[in-house]
């Protein structure tokens, strides 16, 4: 259910059921969380990259698997104990997490694809918060991510049509950081993954720290928390590599540390 494969710092786990675009079932959702567990802990690994094998990135939760449960189904604890961990840990994860969205997002997919640090799409991707085709509320993070980038009402109108967003319109509305020619996608992805690799990681990894902090905090509690992680960033080798090559009018090398 889930590809996995490094290649120059960047792990890429591929979403592996291409006969339902990558519907998640829990083994999908399990693997995955567990896989970027590992990654944080792996020291070949400094970027990772969460994208789709076949047509589709994520068509959201297998609805024949919730059908095949018996009895009505729990959706709180099935959320409890897979799309949220999912979610925390991709947002937690101290390396970047690009979602390279290779075609068509939908439902919890849809959220998948909106939580990345990075968000890369194919001219093919779409993204559809598709729940209330099923009468159902966005959930694993879409409330939250979706109204960051379009405002509240934009977002309500998104999911009440279940409109889909193509990728002109995604990379206008702040849905997606960049768009790539659908038969170079692969290739532009390793690239710009391969970029950020170089990029000095435990600033980054503080960086995108201290964003999910102010994402949900007041201006005067952001500020406080920057000064702490600045030490932080300060304290590390990474840091007088930095200021280092600035002197010596050379390239930092970040990728040793
Ligand atoms: C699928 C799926 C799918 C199974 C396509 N499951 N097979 C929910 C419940 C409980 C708690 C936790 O939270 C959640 C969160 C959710 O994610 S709810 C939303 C679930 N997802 C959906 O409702 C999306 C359903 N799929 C679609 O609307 C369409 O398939 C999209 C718009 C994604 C793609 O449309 P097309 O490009 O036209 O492809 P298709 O519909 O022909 O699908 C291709 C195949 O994939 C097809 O199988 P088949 O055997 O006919 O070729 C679909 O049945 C299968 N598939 N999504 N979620």
């Amino acid at each position: 259910v889930l590809l996995s494969e490094t290649k120059n710092a960047v792990l890429t786990l591929s979403l592996n059921r291409p006969e339902r675009l990558n519907a998640a079932n829990d083994e999908l959702l399990f693997s995955l969380t567990e896989a970027l567990k590992a990654a944080e802990t792996d020291p070949a690994v400094r970027v990772v990259v969460i994208t789709g094998a076949g047509r589709g990135f994520c068509a959201g939760q297998d609805l024949g698997d919730v059908q095949n449960r018996e009895g009505s189904t729990n959706f709180t604890e099935h959320l409890r104990h897979t799309y949220i961990p999912l979610i925390q840990t991709i947002r937690g994860l101290k390396k970047p997490v690009i979602t390279a969205v290779n075609g068509v997002a939908a439902g919890a997919g849809a959220s998948l694809a909106l939580s990345g640090d990075v968000r890369l799409w194919s001219e093919n991707a779409t993204l559809i918060e598709v729940f209330s085709n099923i009468a159902l509320i966005p959930d694993a993070g879409s409330t939250w991510f979706l109204p960051r980038s379009v405002g509240a009402a934009r977002a309500f109108e998104l999911m009440a049509f279940a409109e889909k967003v193509s990728a002109a319109d995604g990379l206008k509305m702040g849905l997606c950081e960049q768009v790539y020619s659908a038969e170079t996608f692969a290739d532009d992805v390793q690239a710009y993954a391969e970029r950020l690799a170089a990029r000095p990681l435990n600033a980054l990894a503080l960086t995108k720290q201290a964003l999910n902090f102010a994402l949900s905090s007041s201006l005067d509690a952001a500020l406080d928390n920057e000064s702490v992680l600045q030490q932080l960033a300060g304290d590390h080798a990474e840091h007088k590599e930095g200021v280092r090559a600035f002197a010596e009018k050379r390239k930092p090398d970040f990728g040793k540390f």
